[in-house]
């Protein structure tokens, strides 16, 4: 067990999984990295995204537009996606096979129909925060191991934001897949995040060493 270390699993939902509305490419791959490394945390967090049916992110919520456009929503640039996540549906539900038992802090995000939230700490407008960094704090985490969906946009929002909390923060290179919806982000999103102080880790590697 990794005292003073948490795992956060960033979305990993049906809707970004093969057969999804925004499935991203192997997405099921990084549910048994997950599952393999519970184990070693005594505190296991998992993120949803969770959008009202009437979300802004949702092309088919503007008139004429359609995914991967990329608007101006009050002053954020916003790239629109299909429907996802939608609150209580099956999309929105963790993958079948992710192992559900350790999780003992599920973070919801982006239910504000109007400004969408990648990072699991604040929304993209830095305007509201979720209950993480007090959850975090409360159990004295220094350290934060990230995986989960997508590379390019939840996963590095919330290592961005994360580093810039001060905690320590670990990226599983191997449990996490991107959109890409232009190649090569996620190779920048990594390159970015390591750049900022995020250590860039691998699954077996890491569970080698510490036994
Ligand atoms: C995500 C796009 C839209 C993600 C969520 O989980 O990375 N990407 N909503
Ligand atoms: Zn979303």
């Amino acid at each position: 067990m990794k005292k003073n270390s948490a795992l956060l699993m960033v979305d990993l939902q049906n809707d970004f999984c093969v057969g999804g509305n925004l499935a991203v490419p192997e997405g099921d791959a990084v549910v048994s990295v997950a599952n393999q490394l519970q184990k070693y945390f005594d505190f296991v967090i998992a993120t949803k995204d969770w959008h009202p049916k009437n979300h802004f992110s949702f092309a088919s919520n503007h008139f004429g537009k359609k995914p991967g456009d990329i608007i101006d929503l009050f002053d954020i640039q916003q790239v629109l996606w299909p429907d996802h996540c939608v609150q209580s549906s099956k999309g929105a539900e963790f993958h079948p096979k992710l192992n559900v038992s350790p999780i003992s802090l599920t973070i919801y995000k982006g239910i504000d129909p109007k400004i969408d939230s990648y990072s699991a700490f604040f929304d993209n407008g830095h305007l509201r925060q979720t209950e993480l960094t007090d959850c975090l704090q409360k159990k004295e985490i220094t350290d934060i191991y990230v995986l989960g969906l997508a590379t390019d946009y939840c996963v590095k929002f919330t290592c961005l934001d994360a580093i810039q909390l001060g905690f320590n923060v670990f990226l599983i290179e191997d449990g996490c897949r991107g959109v890409e919806l232009n190649p090569g982000d996620c190779k920048k999103a990594l390159a970015e995040l390591q750049k900022v102080g995020v250590k860039i880790i691998h699954s077996n590697h890491w569970i080698k060493s510490v036994g």
